[in-house]
């Protein structure tokens, strides 16, 4: 696919999905929300992409909405056309998503973060809530993610703030799977999604599934179904023909 503010590279399994607008601290305008949501369409329905990652090229993450945007834009309209297609394709990925995140992240970045299913990140991440800062809610599905994510009362006291914390706080905060130091962090994002994409794909998808079951009943019924395909697999006999010739 043809693309302009992104980068599209396919390796061991692992589809990289690479912000690139870098001069600008990969600010979020149409064509790269419209060419990320295409993207993740094409990484789903590729087999040989088994794990999502999304980065960064340069300094940053992502600085959230390119605030270019004109200012007599209708916001919602921007939300519901540009936005939202592309949050509900990271939502309802079956894939493993993974946040692959360095240097800065905020507003509407750090929302496309946390849509993600882990977090790796570099020690040296900042992490700004900025919304409130221009005078906006948060948006992008930030605010849905944030409450699985940490204690309601601390997610409303720091977007209300809009403080920028360190990689420690949001850690603290539940928003990091990993920290990394940052001078391993390509190579530990690397090998984390390789190894992933390594594993059964029926076994990995299958856990991701299970974790969003609805209630307790439905996780139940669901797990007959997984369980049944995932025993059907080469993956699985071979593991059992393994222990037992031990
Ligand atoms: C940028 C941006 C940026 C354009 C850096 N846009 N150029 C909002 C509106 C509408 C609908 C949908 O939803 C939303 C939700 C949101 O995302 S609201 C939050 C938007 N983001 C922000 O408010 C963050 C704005 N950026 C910053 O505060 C700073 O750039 C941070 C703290 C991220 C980094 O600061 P520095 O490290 O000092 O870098 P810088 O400010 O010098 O930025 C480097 C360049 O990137 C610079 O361009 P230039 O041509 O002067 O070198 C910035 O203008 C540009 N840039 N963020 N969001």
């Amino acid at each position: 696919m043809e693309v302009e503010t992104i980068q599209l590279t396919t390796h061991n399994g692992v589809g990289w999905l690479k912000l690139n607008r870098p001069e600008k601290l990969n600010a979020l305008n149409e064509t790269l929300l419209r060419e990320m949501k295409t993207a993740i369409d094409t990484f789903e329905q590729d087999d040989a992409v088994r794990v999502i990652v999304l980065v960064g090229e340069g300094r940053a993450f992502s600085s959230g909405q390119d605030l270019t945007i004109e200012s007599d834009a209708d916001y919602g309209e921007y939300l519901e056309d540009v936005y939202h297609p592309l949050v509900r394709a990271l939502f309802s990925s079956r894939k493993p998503l993974i946040a692959g995140i360095h240097g800065v992240v905020a507003g509407a970045g750090l929302s496309l973060a946390l849509a993600a299913d882990v977090r790796i990140v570099a020690k040296s991440t900042k992490f700004s809530s900025a919304f409130i800062k221009i005078g906006l809610v948060a948006d992008a599905g930030g605010p849905y993610h944030l409450r699985r994510l940490m204690r309601d009362d601390l997610a409303l006291d720091w977007l209300w703030s809009g403080s920028t914390i360190d990689s420690e706080a949001a850690r603290t905060f539940g928003l990091v799977t990993e920290l990394v130091e940052d001078a391993m962090y390509t190579e530990r994002l690397t090998s984390y999604a390789e190894i992933l994409a390594a594993k059964s794909p029926v076994a990995v998808q299958g856990m991701k599934a299970l974790m969003r079951a609805a209630s307790f009943e439905d996780g139940l019924n669901e797990e007959i179904e997984w369980q049944r395909k995932c025993g059907d697999t080469d993956v699985h006999r071979q593991a059992m023909q393994a222990f037992l010739m031990k």
